[in-house]
């Protein structure tokens, strides 16, 4: 794909740069240099997002809240509209295009180089819960309504294996052999037992902006998937990304301690009893799902994650699996240690 200059010109007058930023897996994302200030500019992957003026109105609803809150110490970044004012840019092959302010001199990080960077992200990732702790979820749309319903990426993954005619056999036994934890945490929900909140849906790691001097984090962005879940969603998704050995596909329990402790400091004074108890239960079933969610893409032709080969559905699949399996390992080290933060 070329760079998209026509795209960037429906949003601000003398584009001059345009560079590819990050390496997300469906969207594609663009940072813009113009004559008045540089931007973000994304094309949302609709067949992912079905709705994305959705996305757009979410975030909108975020900034607004978290404005009018004192003692923030997070900003999200703030939409931009075309010239035209309108919320996104739609191309002529259909896909969709929308614009956020670029949050000047931060960096987002692929690994942890310090323990308390990883502090860092539990920090932010309990201060972002905690902000919008009283912000009705209903209030926000669900832009991805099968997102972390771990029971439908099952249901799919069977349907699809029995079509198939490949199969590794270490994905697929693996998955017979874990499936039963597969509706601990839908189960728990629809009994009322765990809370719809606001959530991320996608904090890993790469989606949290450290300013580059300070290597505080002050942004969260990506937030596409932000909607009405259950934060053992993002806080198990922020650990398996943060916590995984990428040489051993190991579960790093130092590096899990440093964001435990002040994600439930900031957690504490809205988090119920019951949800403490399904942490250690949500750290196993996120790399879980994950890897069910890549091996089922490899089946089907890698259809939904972005590949550069066509195994590599097949190795992120393996490498999340596994990671659960080094966390199952250290079930009690994990559990005492939410014990101990409770
Ligand atoms: P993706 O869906 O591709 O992961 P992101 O929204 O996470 O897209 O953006 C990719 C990368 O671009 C981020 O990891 C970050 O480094 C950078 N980035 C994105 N949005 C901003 C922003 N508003 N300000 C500064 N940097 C940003
Ligand atoms: C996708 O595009 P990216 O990398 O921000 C995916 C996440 C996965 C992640 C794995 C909407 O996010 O759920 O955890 O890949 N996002 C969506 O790298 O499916
Ligand atoms: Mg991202």
């Amino acid at each position: 794909m070329g760079l998209p200059f026509h795209i960037a010109n429906q949003f601000a007058a003398n584009v001059s740069v345009i560079t590819p930023l990050g390496n997300g897996l469906i969207n594609d994302t663009f940072l813009v240099t113009a004559a008045v200030s540089p931007f973000v500019l994304q094309r949302i992957n609709a067949k992912v997002f079905p709705e994305p003026k959705l996305i757009t109105e979410n975030l909108l609803i975020l900034n607004q809240h978290v404005k009018q809150k004192e003692g923030a110490q997070l900003r999200l970044p703030d939409s931009l509209t075309t010239l035209t004012g309108q919320s996104y840019f739609q191309d002529e092959s259909g896909d969709y295009w929308r614009a956020q302010c670029f949050i000047a001199n931060t960096e987002s990080l692929e690994t942890l180089n310090k323990l308390d960077d990883g502090r860092q992200a539990g920090f932010a990732l309990g201060h972002f819960h905690r902000l919008f702790s009283d912000l009705k979820p209903n209030l926000l749309h669900d832009t991805l309504p099968s997102f972390h319903i771990t029971p439908s990426y099952l249901m799919r993954y069977r349907a699809i294996a029995d079509q198939s005619h490949t199969s590794d056999p270490y994905c697929a036994e693996f998955i017979d052999r874990f499936e039963y934890i597969t509706p601990l945490l839908e189960t728990a929900k629809q009994l009322g037992l765990l809370p719809l909140r606001v959530i991320h849906g996608d904090p890993k790691l790469n989606n949290f902006l450290f300013d580059k001097h300070a290597k505080v984090i002050v942004s969260l962005i990506d937030l596409d998937t932000v909607k009405p879940g259950l934060v053992h969603y993002d806080i198990g998704d922020c650990l398996r990304s943060c916590c995984h050995c990428l040489a051993t596909d190991t579960f790093d329990l130092e590096v899990c301690a440093a964001i435990l402790e002040p994600y439930l400091r900031e957690a504490k004074v809205f988090l119920l009893a019951a949800e403490y108890d399904y942490i250690y239960p949500a750290i196993q079933l996120i790399p879980f799902e994950l890897g069910l969610r890549f091996y089922t893409d490899y089946l089907e032709g890698n259809r939904y994650f972005k590949v550069t080969e066509p195994e590599q559905n097949l190795q992120r699949a393996i490498g999340q699996f596994r990671l659960c399996a080094s966390i199952t390992a250290q079930e009690s080290a994990i559990s005492a240690l939410v014990c101990s933060f409770r």
